[in-house]
């Protein structure tokens, strides 16, 4: 499909980058009527009445001015994130172009506008731009962002990016709304429906004998990592999250979501006389169930000429030999940083609160948007913005010193992967432990006795001298990953899982790196406040919004209470969630005295079972005749 933005190229004269420029960009988000995957009609969200979004393309050292009127609906708020942008702050009001909602800006709420205008110094490579609110990207609200390099320390012909994503039928917010309930007590992660290749399927790759292409993989979708393989055709790593990497041959690679690969394929010397399978394949250890009807793998081709006939489908088998990122290693052999001044340990769990839904935690905080924005509090406390109290006790804010160096050291105490993201920087992958247990149906009483968390004084891997850096990385199924930063980029990020689903369960946290050389170089801009206030987000205070005491934070949104008494009795919920899933949803409804009756349930099981694509075994259950004598 043919993009026509509103696309105003300026040339600004910039003492650093002879040749830098502007790209402005004027987009409206909006429903748009698509049809992505050639099955069903979905609406999308699109930019000036045009969906897929486009994809940026700058180079090094540009500028981008780009203007995001919401024009959603009325309900729904947005937010735009430059995923893998360092938005490093010695270069002015960076922090505040962030993107994630109540943590470095207010919601842009419908008939508002918001400009995100950065500059992309010291970074190249392949990176993405998506919403921020939710699981609101989901819907098509993201875009490749590339950024070019003009000493590129390799060569080819032509290059080739790809978003690989998951498609969901249904809108993004109830799909949302029925995963984040008590129907749903396991927190059964909702099936997409299908995958889509760069927005579409059955897509075509145009090669010439002989030539080179660079094709840059993105997993710009919400949940699923996927598997990617080109048959009779090798691929080479080179690049990952933005960092150019040692070559790295291989038939298979792995991209979760968030993480970006780019590959060199080369072309066969002569005509080969047909076309080539390219494998898309899900990773279906991720999905509690596999529905019957959904298709685990596409077949795209690799087309020499159009005219010949559609690649079939190859067996890829061996997924497990896929190239594994821990092996990867930085081109320009930067070292490992050889010990750090700060470890925190996170510790993941998915629980169920007192309301029935399944959280996802780090440690035994699930995050809870304060009431402004943790960059507002930030900026506006003077010195006790070291203070993490003022953050208020719902968003895991860590206070971390100028340049010192942070170890994360993230334990998984869940059967699920997890691809964890931090903004404002890349990390060092120093350990990464293989999966443990990949039985989603193990009692959650004994994920503890599965989980093989760090233990520093035996780690399992060898430290490599100079391991990977990126800027998103995959945690195994009880197992454990340790990662190191340098708090070189004053700011406020946040460290999430980039399985959307898991985000808004709660598993994230912030860093709040040198507040005090922060308040030096950030203010907020006056586009900021304006945003805020037609939210009715105040632009000054602690996370609950008071400035008259900074450590009050009475009215601070907090998670749930933990379940009643009678359901943390040990191996009662275990019991309940894992042999009779069935029966525990009705338990849920009687014992929290709900006034609800089975009857009127079934219209929110049917909705609840449409949106998360699963059929009557796999969530609690669709009431029966005799669930209602129970
Ligand atoms: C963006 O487009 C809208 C609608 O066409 C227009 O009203 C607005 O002035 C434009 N803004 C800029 C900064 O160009
Ligand atoms: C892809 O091919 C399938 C048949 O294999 C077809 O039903 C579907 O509509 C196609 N999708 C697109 C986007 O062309
Ligand atoms: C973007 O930021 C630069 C640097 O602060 C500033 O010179 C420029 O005027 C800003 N652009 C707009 C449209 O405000
Ligand atoms: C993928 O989609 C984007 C945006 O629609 C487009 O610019 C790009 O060329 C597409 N990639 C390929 C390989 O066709
Ligand atoms: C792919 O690489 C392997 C190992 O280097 C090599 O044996 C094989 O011939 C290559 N395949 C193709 C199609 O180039
Ligand atoms: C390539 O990756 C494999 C594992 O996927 C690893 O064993 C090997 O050391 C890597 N080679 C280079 C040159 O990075
Ligand atoms: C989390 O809660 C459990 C049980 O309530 C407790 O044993 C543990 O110490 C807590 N962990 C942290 C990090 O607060
Ligand atoms: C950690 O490793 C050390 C050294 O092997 C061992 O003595 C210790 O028991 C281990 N700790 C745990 C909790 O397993
Ligand atoms: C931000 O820029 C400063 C100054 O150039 C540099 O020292 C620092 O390493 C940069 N931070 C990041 C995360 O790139
Ligand atoms: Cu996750």
């Amino acid at each position: 499909m043919l993009f026509v933005a509103v696309w105003l190229t300026t040339i600004l004269s910039s003492a650093a980058f002879a040749n830098a420029r502007t790209h402005t960009f004027n987009f409206t988000a909006g429903w748009v009527n698509a049809n992505p995957d050639g099955f069903k009609d979905k609406r999308m969200i699109g930019f000036n009445g045009e969906w897929p979004v486009p994809d940026i393309h700058v180079n090094k050292g540009d500028r981008v001015e780009l203007y995001l009127t919401n024009g959603i609906d009325k309900d729904i708020e947005t937010s735009l994130h430059f995923h893998g942008l360092f938005h490093n702050t010695s270069y002015g009001n960076q922090n505040q172009m962030d993107g994630p909602v109540m943590v470095t800006q207010c919601p842009i709420l419908y008939g508002e506008t918001y400009l995100y205008n950065f500059t992309v110094d010291d970074q190249v490579g392949t990176y993405w731009y998506h919403a921020h609110a939710g699981a609101q990207y989901g819907d098509g609200m993201r875009g490749a962002f590339v950024i070019h390099d003009p000493d590129e320390p390799f060569e080819y012909s032509k290059d080739l990016v790809i978003q690989l994503s998951d498609l969901y039928r249904q809108p993004y917010y109830d799909v949302s709304d029925a995963f984040l309930s008590r129907y749903n007590p396991t927190g059964a992660e909702p099936i997409p429906q299908n995958v889509l290749f760069n927005n579409t399927l059955n897509a075509t790759l145009d090669f010439k004998p002989g030539e080179t292409y660079l094709l840059r993989f993105i997993n710009s979708g919400l949940f699923v990592s996927q598997y990617i393989a080109i048959e009779s055709h090798n691929m080479t790593i080179v690049e990952v999250d933005g960092v150019y990497v040692k070559p790295n041959t291989t038939d298979l690679i792995y991209v979760a979501t968030g993480q970006r690969i780019s590959v060199l394929v080369k072309a066969k010397e002569n005509n080969p006389g047909r076309n080539f399978a390219l494998m898309q394949i899900m990773d279906d250890s991720m999905l509690d169930v596999i529905p019957p009807d959904l298709q685990l793998q596409w077949t795209h081709q690799v087309a020499y000429d159009k005219g010949y006939d559609w690649p079939k489908t190859i067996d890829v088998g061996g997924l497990e030999n896929a190239a594994e990122e821990f092996y990867l290693q930085p081109l320009d052999n930067r070292e490992l940083y050889d010990d750090y001044d700060v470890q925190i340990t996170f510790d993941v769990r998915m629980k169920n609160l007192g309301d029935g839904v399944k959280y996802a935690f780090f440690n035994n905080i699930t995050y809870v948007d304060p009431k402004v924005p943790t960059l507002t509090t930030a900026l506006t406390s003077g010195k006790l913005a070291k203070d993490p109290r003022i953050y208020g006790d719902n968003i895991n804010a860590y206070v971390f010193e100028k340049d010192e160096i942070v170890e994360i050291v993230v334990n998984n105490y869940d059967t699920g992967k997890h691809p964890f993201h931090l903004h404002g920087h890349n990390f060092q992958l120093v350990q990464k432990s293989p999966a443990f247990h990949e039985d989603e149906n193990f009692p959650e009483e004994d994920q503890d006795k599965m989980t093989v968390p760090y233990n520093e004084s035996a780690p399992l891997m060898n430290f490599p001298s100079h391991p990977v850096t990126r800027d998103t990385i995959l945690l195994e199924p009880n197992g454990h990953v340790v990662l190191r930063f340098k708090a070189n980029n004053p700011g406020i990020w946040y460290f999430h899982c980039h399985v959307d689903w898991h985000l808004v369960q709660g598993l994230a946290a912030v860093f709040i790196e040198d507040p005090e050389t922060l308040q030096e170089r950030e203010k907020l801009g006056s586009n900021y406040k304006q945003v805020c206030k037609a939210a009715g987000i105040k632009n000054e205070g602690n996370a609950a919004g008071h400035t008259d005491d900074w450590f009050n934070l009475e009215g601070l949104p907090r998670q749930p209470a933990p379940l009643p008494w009678g359901f943390t009795a040990k191996g009662y919920v275990a019991f309940m969630v894992c042999t009779l899933a069935a029966l525990w949803g009705i338990y849920t409804i009687s014992d929290y005295g709900l006034s609800e009756t089975i009857q009127n349930d079934q219209e929110v099981y049917n909705r609840l079972k449409e949106a998360l694509n699963v059929d009557d075994a796999a969530i609690s259950s669709v009431p029966t005749d005799s669930a209602n004598n129970q």
